[in-house]
């Protein structure tokens, strides 16, 4: 097939776009630097990355196989109806959003870029695959955080319900705990709107925190890597929480720690992506699926991190801080996902062994780490604090 990867230079998108290209796609990667510019001036990877024309070099050097670059803004529409009437894709992966849930509340210009990026770069996207390729399938990166933590049961997208004594089916009800998590209902929203007007076929991953930085062509040589986020604004929790193991930092556990979440390894990211383009949604159609493999409280996640730490010769403790966010400390949990494990979905579990080998892995880079960007420096309260 041929697939567009929006989003391609992000933490995801690069392993996305390798993988797909190593089962056989045509692939061509769309980015504009955006997060990799605001991790620059908020943070930083622990792995550092080549930019798309070195990666793609790297990588055809490798693999013997290509993968094309876009350079530009996918909210912009000129650019992205171009590249959608020439490229001609049969799906395309949209991943090019603003993903941190504290960048998001930094303050009113942090809001307005989040909003106005996810959006825009989402009706872009409509617009382009009706009016260029209709017939391409989009599968858009949603998030487990839109569901918020409710006290029933989460199924996957949608749900059956009875009022007044008439029956209907609708989108789950969804309460998001942070601006960021909020633009992905309303890109959600916008997308099945247009399904419904205008046929678009649009698959939703609801996904859980990711994990991990190796796939099996991340793994062939160092410039094929993908970012580590470990601050507090990129970082997702168990990644902050390995670097933070070999930094010696106490692991930062917010609140009580037992706010629970679905999480998955970025491995299962690349397959689960890859089995919603091999099924795709059929014209119209809104598909959600749930994509997590496991659940896990914060207290568990840090459990585990200090077990398999110590027995490397870490000395890992946890430390329970205040929490920056306003988010439901001690909340029922119980979503439905089984719809990729139905696809096909073997999940890797996250095992001793594979908290050793990604500890081990940010062993290497230990001297790059900065533990100044560690503590929270945005609360949900105050926004801004560093
Ligand atoms: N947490 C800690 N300590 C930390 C960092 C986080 O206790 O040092 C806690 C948070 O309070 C939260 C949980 O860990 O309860 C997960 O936080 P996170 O930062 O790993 O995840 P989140 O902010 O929800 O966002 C991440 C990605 C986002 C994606 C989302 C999936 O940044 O792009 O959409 O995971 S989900 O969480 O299911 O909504």
């Amino acid at each position: 097939m041929r697939i567009l990867v929006l989003g391609g230079d992000g933490y995801l998108g690069w392993p996305t776009a390798m993988h797909l290209a190593a089962k056989g796609h045509e692939v061509t990667v769309v980015d504009n630097y955006m997060k990799r510019d605001l991790c620059f001036s908020l943070g930083g990877s622990l792995i550092q990355t080549p930019k798309l024309a070195d990666r793609t070099i790297a990588f055809e050097r490798e693999t013997g196989l290509r993968i094309d670059v876009e350079i530009d803004n996918c909210a912009n529409y000129a650019f992205l109806f171009g590249v959608v009437q020439e490229r001609q894709p049969d799906a395309v992966v949209h991943y090019a959003e603003q993903p941190s849930g504290p960048y998001s509340m930094m303050g009113h210009r942090e809001a307005s870029f989040t909003l106005s990026n996810n959006l825009q770069g989402t009706l872009a996207l409509a617009w382009a695959v009706l009016e260029a390729a209709p017939a391409c399938h989009i599968v858009k990166l949603g998030t487990m955080g839109e569901y918020g933590a409710p006290d029933t049961d989460i199924p996957e997208g949608f749900f059956d319900f009875e009022y007044h004594g008439r029956y209907e089916r609708r989108l789950f009800p969804r309460e998001a705990g942070s601006l960021y998590h909020t633009t992905k209902i309303l890109d959600t929203d916008l997308l099945h709107f247009y399904c419904r007007a205008k046929g678009l076929r649009v698959t939703d991953l609801m996904q859980g925190p990711v994990y991990g930085t190796e796939t099996a062509e991340t793994a062939l040589t160092d410039s094929l890597k993908t970012q580590l986020h470990y601050d507090d604004i990129f970082g997702t929790v168990l990644n902050r929480f390995l670097v933070q193991a070999v930094a010696g930092v106490p692991l930062t556990v917010y609140g009580s720690g037992n706010q629970t979440k679905g999480y998955l390894n970025l491995k299962d990211t690349l397959r689960c992506v890859e089995l919603a383009i091999e099924t795709p949604a059929t014209e119209g159609e809104l598909r959600v699926f749930n994509q997590f493999t496991e659940c896990f409280t914060v207290n568990e996640l840090a459990k585990l991190v200090r077990w398999v730490g110590n027995d490397l010769g870490l000395d890992v403790s946890v430390a329970n801080i205040p929490n920056p966010r306003k988010e439901k400390e001690e909340h029922y949990w119980n979503p439905a996902n089984s719809g990729l494990t139905e696809l096909g979905l073997d999940p890797v579990l996250l095992t001793e062994s594979v908290m050793a080998g990604m500890l081990e892995e940010v062993l290497r880079y230990r001297e790059r780490i900065k533990p100044e960007l560690i503590q929270p420096r945005v609360t949900w309260e105050k926004g801004w604090t560093g």
